[in-house]
């Protein structure tokens, strides 16, 4: 076993959600795809470090407070407690979950600041222009416009309010041309390409200078020197990911080993904070600079946007009680190309659980494994000669973890497991053409032979499941009789089943969607 010193670091992490509310199934796709990837990164022998958490000050966290008539912080505690809820119902194997109203977080955004006013890149002036709480973010008047007698942000169409305060501001304007250098050095820095270029165009058109702090209330992290001001909400919150590096401390273990981040996960609606705002940070304090931002695309219900005065905001613990958790992540992650919007409905998902889950893999599964109970003694066969269609089928089995990797290095989950349950279409096809089931009858030697081959693909299958599917993977690998620890690693993928190992009797491992009796 090799320890983590020797294995490479992956610092992997998600965007920290306002505890404003309760999270919903977006905030579930996130996370959802995230531990995905650091899952596949853990069995492919990297020591991976995944954070996640909450981001708890600013006006928005502030007014939800007021209208509820209790303390920011007291909002802060109750839904940043339901928000790690649902990371643990979800099975997400994070790290860390930060909250931004952590001590060790404070100290981090306060020596950021310093940094960057130690660079020249703060100054005191006045701020006057269009700020909406909801998306805690600032726009240009051309940017925004009336709508039944409301001032509106074009973008996100949130209500927008004129505001007018001494402020502290960063000195963006100074940061175009090095961010487009960047931009045109690094082409993989955000994906997907139209998203990011979505991101050029804005830094091309010019940027202005960032209001980077506030006087009007004092819910957030106080500016050094002049506790007149809180920090802008966005400075504290892209923070958070330095704080779980061990930052201010640049010469820590952990910072020296998980600094810089290799992957931010974030949505699509604030791709702009992690594409331009944040590496100008990093740049002026003097800290290197992630090395990918991916963003995803929203979830809409039906094709219609999530809201709750529609009431269509689907609660992650719904779908886990109605479909289960592993079919659920498997559904997020195939269903929708990471990086588009996405849609989902009752039909898509059963289908989904029914055709790809039920059919072809617990089908194929259950039938393969009952053959062996009954057929083998319940221990994996011995293999005789191989045809070629069995080599044909081992070796496109072989090849998915390369194809599995290389789309995890782009975070193409769908395309992933496409590729794995189009071999999951094949290995069917050769099981009704092998007839496995006539020759029991006829050639016992040839039947264990497409069994094994049969039984060496699930094998492979499974492993590649384990990061979208953990708890049926496993189930799984057990009823394959593979040990927990080192069998399960991709270091394993090319080491076939063992002929004799002993099986546990099957069980079924996905059951058909039965629509419940009324
Ligand atoms: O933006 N589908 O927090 P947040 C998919 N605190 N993803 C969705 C979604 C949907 N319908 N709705 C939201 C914030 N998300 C900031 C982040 S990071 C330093 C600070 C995603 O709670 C959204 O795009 O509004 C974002 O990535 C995440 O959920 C948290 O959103």
């Amino acid at each position: 076993m090799t320890s983590t010193q020797d294995q490479t670091p992956f610092y992997i992490t998600t965007a920290i959600s306002y505890p404003n509310g309760v999270p919903h199934i977006g905030h579930a796709y996130e996370v959802i795809a995230t531990d995905a990837m650091a899952r596949f990164k853990r069995l492919d022998g990297f020591d991976v470090f995944f954070m996640t958490g909450t981001d708890e000050h600013g006006q928005k966290m502030l007014q939800t407070a007021q209208r509820e008539g209790i303390t920011p912080r007291e909002l802060a505690q109750r839904n940043s407690d339901a928000f790690q809820n649902m990371n643990d119902e979800l099975g997400i194997s994070y790290d860390r979950f930060i909250r931004t109203t952590d001590a060790d977080h404070h100290q981090s955004v306060q020596a950021i600041w310093k940094r960057m006013e130690a660079n020249g890149d703060i100054y005191l002036g006045k701020y006057s222009g269009w700020y909406s709480v909801r998306d805690e973010a600032y726009y240009a008047e051309e940017d925004t416009e009336v709508r039944d007698g409301v001032r509106r942000s074009k973008e996100t169409d949130t209500e927008v309010v004129w505001t007018e305060e001494e402020s502290y501001f960063f000195r963006l304007s100074a940061y175009q041309d090095r961010l487009l250098q960047l931009y045109r050095d690094r082409p993989e820095f955000a994906a997907p390409q139209t998203r990011f270029n979505e991101v050029i165009r804005f830094v091309e058109r010019g940027l202005e200078d960032l209001s980077i702090s506030r006087t009007t209330f004092d819910w957030g992290v106080p500016v050094p020197g002049n506790d007149k001001h809180v920090m802008y909400v966005w400075v504290d919150a892209l923070t958070n990911y330095l704080t779980g590096a061990g930052f201010p401390d640049v010469d820590s273990e952990p910072f020296k080993r998980y600094w810089p981040a290799d992957v931010h996960v974030i949505g699509k609606d604030i791709s702009r904070f992690h594409a331009i705002y944040w590496p100008a940070f990093l740049m002026s304090a003097g800290l290197e600079l992630p090395r990918r931002v991916m963003i995803h695309g929203h979830l809409h219900n039906n094709g219609v946007k999530m809201s709750k005065s529609l009431g269509n905001v689907v609660a992650p613990s719904d779908w886990v009680g109605a479909y289960g958790l592993d079919q659920m992540r498997f559904f997020l992650l195939r269903e929708v190309p990471f990086g588009a919007d996405g849609n989902y409905s009752h039909e898509a998902i059963v289908g989904r659980m029914n055709a790809d889950l039920a059919n072809n893999l617990g089908n194929l599964a259950q039938r393969s494994l009952s053959m062996v109970a009954k057929n083998c003694g319940g221990a994996v066969p011995a293999p005789g000669e191989y045809s070629p269609a069995d080599t044909a089928l081992l070796a496109a089995a072989g090849a998915l973890l390369e194809t599995s990797r290389d789309a995890y290095s782009r975070q193409e989950f769908s395309k992933a497991l496409e590729a794995v349950w189009n071999l999951l279409g094949d290995t069917n096809a050769y099981f009704a053409e092998q007839q496995p089931w006539v020759l029991r009858k006829t050639d016992a030697a040839r039947m264990g032979t497409v069994l094994y081959v049969t039984l060496e693909v699930l094998r492979q299958v499974a492993l590649l499941a384990q990061p979208v599917m953990p708890t049926s993977a496993a189930a799984l690998l057990d009823a394959l009789g593979q040990e927990e620890g080192a069998a399960r690693t991709f270091a394993a993928y090319a080491s076939p089943i063992v002929p004799g190992t002993e099986l546990p009797a099957p069980a079924p491992i996905f059951p058909k969607y039965e629509e419940p009796a009324d």
